[in-house]
C-alpha cells in the first residue's frame, strides 16, 4: 500500500544575490551532489528535495533566480509563499557583498508585499560562498557577521565546489519549522534523498 502523503509540510526557499556568486552551484551541490565550473543557470528553475526532521517530513522547494540575477525585484511568482531566503555573495568579490544590503531591503519588501503572513515568519540567511578560494578573500568573516547581526539574520559560509557548509539547508529547515509549527527545538536532524526529488523550470519570461 502506498503512502499517499509524501510530506507533512512544504517550505519554499528562494536564493538571491548577484550573478556568478554561486547560487546555482550551491543548489546543484545540495540537490544532485554535482559541481561544474560552468555557469549553471540559463533559465530560472526550482528544485524539490525532501528531508526528514525529527519525524516531520519536509518538502523543500528551492527556487533559483536564474537569468534574472541583474534584477532585484523578481516579482510575485518568485517571492510568494517564500518561508526562507538565502542571500548569497562571493567572499572573493567585494561588490557582491556590498550589494547585499540592497538585496536584503528589496527582498524583505517583496516577501512582505507578496505574503499574507507577518514578516518575521520568513527566515533570512546571509551566505558567503567560495571558501575554497579563501586566499583571495575580500570580505572578512567579521564584517559579514556584523552585517548579519545588524540585520538580525544568520551568517554561514559555503564552498559549493568542496561541498562544505551545506548544513545551511538543515539549519534553515529547523528555523522554518520552529516558526511554522509547534515543534520544540531539538538537536537531531536527519536527511534522506527522496525518490521524488525533481527540478522544474518555473518561468521562462521573467527577464
Ligand atoms: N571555486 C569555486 N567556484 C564556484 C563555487 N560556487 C560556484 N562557483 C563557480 O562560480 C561560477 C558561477 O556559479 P553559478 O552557480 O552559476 O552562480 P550564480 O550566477 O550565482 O547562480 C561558476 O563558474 C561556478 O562553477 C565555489 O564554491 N568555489
Ligand atoms: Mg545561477
Amino acid at each position: 500500500m502506498s503512502d499517499s502523503k509524501s510530506y507533512d509540510i512544504l517550505f519554499k526557499i528562494v536564493f538571491v544575490g548577484l550573478s556568478k556568486v554561486g547560487k546555482s552551484a550551491i543548489v546543484s551541490r545540495y540537490v544532485d551532489n554535482m559541481f561544474s565550473m560552468r555557469n549553471q543557470t540559463i533559465h530560472p528553475e526550482f528544485h524539490v528535495r525532501n528531508v526528514v526532521v525529527d519525524n516531520i517530513k519536509v518538502s523543500l522547494q528551492i527556487w533559483d533566480q536564474g537569468g534574472c540575477d541583474r534584477y532585484m525585484n523578481l516579482g510575485n511568482l518568485f517571492y510568494r509563499n517564500a518561508k526562507g531566503v538565502f542571500m548569497v555573495f562571493d567572499i572573493c568579490k567585494r561588490d557582491s557583498f556590498e550589494y547585499c544590503q540592497s538585496w536584503f531591503d528589496t527582498t524583505t519588501r517583496s516577501v512582505n508585499k507578496y505574503n499574507g503572513f507577518k514578516p518575521e515568519k520568513c527566515v533570512y540567511y546571509l551566505i558567503g560562498n567560495k571558501t575554497d578560494l579563501a586566499l583571495d578573500r575580500q570580505v572578512t568573516i567579521e564584517e559579514a557577521e556584523q552585517f548579519s547581526k545588524s540585520n538580525n539574520i544568520k551568517y554561514l559560509e559555503t564552498s559549493a565546489k568542496e561541498a562544505t557548509g551545506l548544513i545551511l539547508f538543515e539549519s534553515i529547515t529547523r528555523d522554518m519549522l520552529l516558526k511554522h509549527t509547534e515543534m520544540e527545538p531539538t538537536s537531531s536532524i536527519s536527511l534522506m534523498y527522496s525518490k521524488s526529488n525533481s527540478t522544474a523550470s518555473y518561468l521562462s519570461t521573467c527577464c
